[in-house]
């Protein structure tokens, strides 16, 4: 299966990232995460994306606050998809950090989750690689089924509760 890799702008980003690395490693995924900066260290995250493919991985996912340009950094140097979750990280609350990911211009995606969307930064990963692997597709059917299950149980609840 291809690897999933989860690449941070700061460890400052981690408590929120964790979330994303944790429902990787849920849905069995092999998942490498690092710590590399658009604008500390250039040369390591352009040479990470460029190796990227070779290396085995099939999707980056890049989470990064304030100027956010560690998905963009990626994206340029790799045709793998990348996904990016900007980050709150600052006064203006991640805003920032999503306008910096998702403003790419054409030619360079990045698909930018919500901000401190990490669990649907991994979910999105999984899904890409589901397209070719039909355990992980049906892992996700059966995680989908449960979800629903679960708010149509609180539906049930609720109705009761209030309902005439
Ligand atoms: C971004 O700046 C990082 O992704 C982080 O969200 C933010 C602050 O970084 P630190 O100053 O905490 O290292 O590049």
């Amino acid at each position: 299966m291809k690897k999933v890799a989860v690449i941070m702008g700061s460890d400052s980003d981690l408590p929120l990232v964790e979330t994303c690395i944790v429902e990787l490693k849920k849905s069995g995924v092999p998942t490498e995460v690092h710590v590399y900066s658009a604008h500390r260290t250039p040369e390591e995250a352009i040479g990470f994306a460029k190796g990227a493919e070779a290396a085995g991985f099939g999707v980056l996912i890049a989470a990064a606050g304030k100027a956010a340009h560690l998905g963009g950094v990626l994206a340029a140097n790799t045709v793998l998809p990348v996904i990016g979750i900007p980050i709150k990280a600052s006064a203006l609350e991640g805003i920032d950090a999503l306008l910096s990911t998702v403003q790419m211009p054409p030619g360079i995606p990045v698909a930018t989750v919500a901000i401190d969307g990490a669990k649907n930064a991994a979910i999105l990963a999984v899904e890409m690689l589901a397209i070719a692997d039909a355990d992980l597709a049906a892992r996700l059917k059966d995680e989908r089924a449960k979800a629903t299950a679960d708010v149509l149980a609180k539906d049930a609840k609720v109705a009761a509760q209030f309902n005439d």
